[in-house]
């Protein structure tokens, strides 16, 4: 039997990390496009290279051409600018959605039955113009951001209590940017509730509230964080890990439940938009959204987060 197909898109910094770790993993052979040429090239010559000593038997290959994407399964987008120490995400709207348009077209084009992954920002924009341009179902276009921001409200808490990454869940719905919606009440380790925890850790209710806001201001400002101290760029190795679980769960039917930018058909309270939700992801791309219970609180800042998604994308005039 063939092995899968996944294309990158975009070979700078997230993209190198995508493609060494659908390597390791052996996720499938892997095809990573740019722009720019020969540096695909090199950098997945550099990554296969070491495929003996990794022990991987999977391609790695570099092109500047899209007929190379065909036949993929899954496709991850990751051309465009990344923020500069100062640049809030939306402000590569301009830019990226020109890039977008051009990747867009190109996967349209030439791997008409991929599974895409977006992860270029403004993520919950850039997913919206890719679908449309693509004209590809919903449930084949979404959007890493949750599996990340997720990933970082879990371990502030996990380094918080002391205990396991692998034992807390933690969830943040709405979109990738600043009104990102990290969700307390449904924080847990190993199922018990984090405030629990807290509580129990300080002897003191409104000293564990304190630590709480406090981790949840830092994952709503984590991405900025990285972007300041690394002085160029932004993160890449969580973003790629982040994508690269989403494309696992897809080629391997997992059906893991993964918070996930993908197109709302009435869940809370909003329809035909794009915003980060959960989702089951399996062989059928997005298979299902779950919605979960929301109290008045939780849901305006739902809808806050949702209408500040609205407005950027109201600015492309689609
Ligand atoms: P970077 O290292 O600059 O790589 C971007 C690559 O895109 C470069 O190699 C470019 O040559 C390439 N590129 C530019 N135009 C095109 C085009 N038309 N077609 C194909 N390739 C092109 O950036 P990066 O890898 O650090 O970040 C990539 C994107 O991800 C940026 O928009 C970031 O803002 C975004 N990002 C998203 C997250 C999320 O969690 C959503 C996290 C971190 C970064």
């Amino acid at each position: 039997m063939a092995r899968p197909k996944i294309s990158l898109i975009g070979g700078g910094q997230i993209g190198g990390v995508l493609a060494q770790l659908c390597a390791l993993r052996e996720l499938g052979d892997v095809v990573m496009f740019d722009i720019v040429e020969n540096m695909p090239q090199g950098k997945t010559l550099d990554i296969a290279e070491a495929s003996p000593v990794d022990g991987f038997d999977v391609s790695v290959t570099g092109t500047n051409d899209y007929k190379d994407i065909a036949g993929s399964d899954v496709v991850i987008v990751t051309a465009g600018l990344p923020r500069k120490p100062g640049m809030s995400r939306d402000d590569l709207i301009e830019v990226n959605s020109k890039i977008m348009t051009s990747v867009s077209e190109g996967i349209r084009d030439n791997a008409p039955d991929a599974f895409v992954i977006i992860i270029s920002n403004p993520l919950d924009a850039m997913v919206t113009l890719c679908q449309k341009i693509t004209g590809f179902p919903s449930e084949r276009v979404c959007g890493q951001a949750g599996v990340l921001d997720s990933s970082r409200f879990a371990a502030f808490i996990a380094w918080e209590l002391g205990v396991s990454v692998k034992d807390v869940t933690a969830i943040t719905l709405g979109g990738h940017g600043d009104t990102m919606v990290p969700l307390v009440r449904y924080a847990s380790v190993a199922g018990i509730p984090v405030m629990e925890l807290l509580e129990q850790k300080y002897g003191d209710a409104a000293k564990a509230q304190e630590v709480m806001t406090a981790m949840v201001e830092r994952t709503k400002a984590a991405g900025g964080e990285v972007v300041k101290l690394l002085g160029n760029g932004s993160a890449f190795y969580s973003p790629a890990s982040s994508a690269v679980a989403m494309a696992e769960s897809f080629l391997k039917d997992q059906k893991r439940v993964l918070p996930t930018c993908a197109l709302l058909d009435g869940q809370y309270g909003v329809d035909n938009f794009y915003v980060g939700v959960h989702c089951v992801i399996g062989a059928g791309g997005i298979e299902k959204i779950l919605e979960l219970k929301l109290d008045e609180t939780e849901q305006a800042l739902m809808d806050n987060s949702v209408a500040a998604v609205k407005e950027l994308v109201g600015s492309m005039n689609l």
